[in-house]
């Protein structure tokens, strides 16, 4: 399976191609448009996410509300384009030199600004802004919503939740949410996001949910952002994919890509991670029982993967993203024709995208779980993938 997304934030639509996906897989534009909605959801957004109404709109590789095993084509309007006062349509003309439209030439430090002009050598930021923003994760979202529903097909659920917003968070990262979250589990994963999508900051605690917001509402009077750290679980999943063979087989390092692949995440762990450098052997590794005729951990610090390999305990992934980088309260910066030193500018934003972004990363590592599935018991269409997987079962 892989995906490709186009577009830009402020272009006419966002599109899509995900291919791979087997024969025969039952999914509707509603499926699809369930993780969309939940994306748009979340305290601390900013003004757009009020008007766009992401929807997308299936154009190939689905007959009769099944897969085909063609590639799926999507597509999904930017009501920004038609509806905002920037005059878009003349901003992000495909013709012409764009001698009236005032280029960008102040970069945000944090944003792909500089970076974006350094390597394209761009005269005007605002291509870089386009194609680098948080917009093109709706695409990804609904590309991936089919990867998820082909994991659920077979059992396997994802779910997260928010750990900390700035200076909120659980006092002990690791023990406190595994008591919270691990008997949620036994329902599945989707039990998390349901519980959690409750909560404005998608958080599972209804006092720290409370405290998120108050320290949401104090940055965003002080025209300032937020980042914060996030957990995603992962149940159902077979032991016995991904592979220690080689580095880029190995199951931790491609969900370990496809997160920071994504949007403003600046570090990843699979289980205990971090935490496991501060602790001792004795008390990190998890203990192997056999029970009803099956190998299982006492603990799961390892959070599902050895060796590269799932061990079919859940998967515990963890991450943090940055403070948004689009700040209302202005920091120093150069602006890149005079060399001068400026002020940024302030392009509307969102205080704090990680309760949304919650549902990008459930999103994105879909693909990369299907993938290793496939991989696994293969097959062209469900029916042969279900014979394959019942027989090692
Ligand atoms: C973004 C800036 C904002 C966000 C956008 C990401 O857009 P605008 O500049 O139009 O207000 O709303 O995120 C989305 C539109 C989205 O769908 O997530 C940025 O600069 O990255």
């Amino acid at each position: 399976i892989r995906y490709l997304t186009a577009g830009e934030s402020h272009g006419p639509q966002l599109t899509g191609i995900i291919e791979g996906i087997p024969a025969g897989l039952p999914i509707t534009e509603d499926e699809i448009a369930l993780h969309l909605a939940r994306r748009q959801k979340g305290y601390g957004r900013g003004g757009r996410m009020a008007f766009e109404k992401d929807r997308a709109e299936i154009l190939s590789g689905v007959r009769f509300a099944r897969t085909t095993g063609a590639p799926i084509a999507l597509q999904m309007p930017n009501r920004a384009f038609e509806k905002d006062d920037a005059n878009w349509p003349k901003v992000m003309s495909k013709e012409g030199k764009g001698e009236d439209v005032d280029p960008i030439t102040v970069p945000r430090p944090g944003h792909a600004d500089l970076t974006g002009i350094q390597k394209y050598r761009y005269n005007d930021i605002r291509p870089a802004i386009e194609r680098s923003s948080a917009r093109e994760t709706a695409m990804r979202v609904a590309c991936s919503s089919i990867a998820r529903k082909f994991l659920k097909h077979f059992g396997i659920e994802i779910g997260g939740h928010v750990t900390r917003i700035g200076s909120v968070g659980y006092e002990r990262p690791w023990e406190d949410i595994r008591e919270l979250v691990d008997p949620m589990l036994s329902g599945g994963a989707e039990t998390v996001f349901r519980t959690a999508d409750e909560s404005e900051v998608r958080c599972l605690d209804e006092e720290l949910s409370q405290q998120m917001r108050d320290e949401i509402i104090v940055r965003r009077k002080e025209g300032s952002s937020l980042g914060g750290h996030w957990e995603i679980l992962v149940t159902g999943l077979p032991p016995g994919l991904g592979s220690f063979v080689h580095w880029d087989r190995k199951l931790d390092g491609q969900l370990a890509q496809a997160v920071m692949g994504t949007q403003a995440m600046k570090g990843v762990e699979i289980g205990q991670g971090f935490e496991a450098g501060r602790r001792h052997g004795q008390v990190v590794h998890d203990e192997i029982t056999y029970e009803d005729g099956d190998f299982k951990r006492r603990t799961n610090r390892m959070g599902g993967i050895e060796g590269g390999i799932s061990t079919g305990m859940p998967l515990i992934i963890r991450g943090v993203m940055k403070p948004i980088p689009t700040m209302l309260t202005p920091i120093s910066t150069i602006d890149i024709t005079s060399k001068e030193e400026k002020d940024t500018r302030y392009e509307r934003s969102d205080v704090c995208a990680l309760p949304r972004a919650i549902v990008v990363i459930e999103s994105v590592i879909a693909p990369v779980l299907a993938n290793a599935f496939l991989e696994k018991f293969g097959g062209d269409s469900i029916e042969e993938i279900e014979e394959r997987y019942q027989a090692h079962k």
